[in-house]
């Protein structure tokens, strides 16, 4: 077996003073850090998704005529709609100047295509289009991952659903997510929907000493 630390957009629109600020984003980029040393230690990749926004995305409210935090739907797909957030090259689609990025093997985008959200790091909203993710993970002959970042509810969980059902063994790092929480418990039912499709919640300590 061979594993990867995937970190979700950990980046700064979604970290305090950004534009679609988590609550407690940046209290992920140490437990990160931790990850990371752990990782490096035992000659394990980590790699890394950035939300990766066109500036006439049509997740974003003000592009779709739309109230942000509400529901809709584009391209026949529910979609929430979000502030203007990660557009590409801005400071907000940075990563947190605090994450050790020396570290990262390889950063896959999401997000490009104005006419779809694209949550997972590895397919987009409506499983149409993937990202290099999945090949770059099979080239390497990654069968193990260990997930974590922002948002919980959102980028994660699809991302962790969509890695289980390509086939890898996935933990998630639950102290190193964070949720939007649009509704109060999203952000646990999220975790709980990853764990009953068969993701490992593990610790940091958990994670660190396996
Ligand atoms: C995300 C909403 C919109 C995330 C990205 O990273 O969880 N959420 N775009
Ligand atoms: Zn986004």
């Amino acid at each position: 077996m061979k594993t990867a630390l995937l970190l979700i957009d950990l980046q700064n629109d979604f970290c305090p003073g950004g534009a679609l600020a988590v609550a407690e984003g940046d209290q992920t980029i140490a437990i990160a850090n931790q990850a990371i040393e752990a990782c490096l230690a035992r000659q394990e990749a980590v790699i890394a998704s950035q939300d990766w926004h066109p500036a006439n995305h049509r997740s974003f409210a003000v592009n779709s005529h739309a109230q942000p935090g509400t529901l809709g739907e584009l391209e026949g797909l529910p979609q929430v709609w979000w502030p203007i957030h990660c557009v590409q090259g801005t400071s907000g689609a940075a990563f947190h100047p605090q994450l050790k990025q020396q570290a990262l093997a390889a950063v896959f985008r999401k997000g490009e295509n104005p006419n779809i959200d694209s949550y997972s790091a590895f397919f987009d909203n409506g499983r149409r289009t993937q990202t290099a993710l999945d090949n770059w993970l099979k080239s390497q002959g990654i069968t193990h991952l260990a997930v974590m970042g922002l948002a919980t509810d959102y980028c994660v969980k699809f991302s962790v659903l969509d890695a289980l059902h390509l086939g890898y063994h996935t933990m998630v790092i639950t102290e190193g997510c964070r949720g939007v929480n649009l509704q109060p418990e999203d952000s646990q039912q999220a975790l709980l929907a990853m764990q009953q499709a068969g993701a490992q919640l593990v610790t940091l300590s958990q994670f660190i000493q396996r």
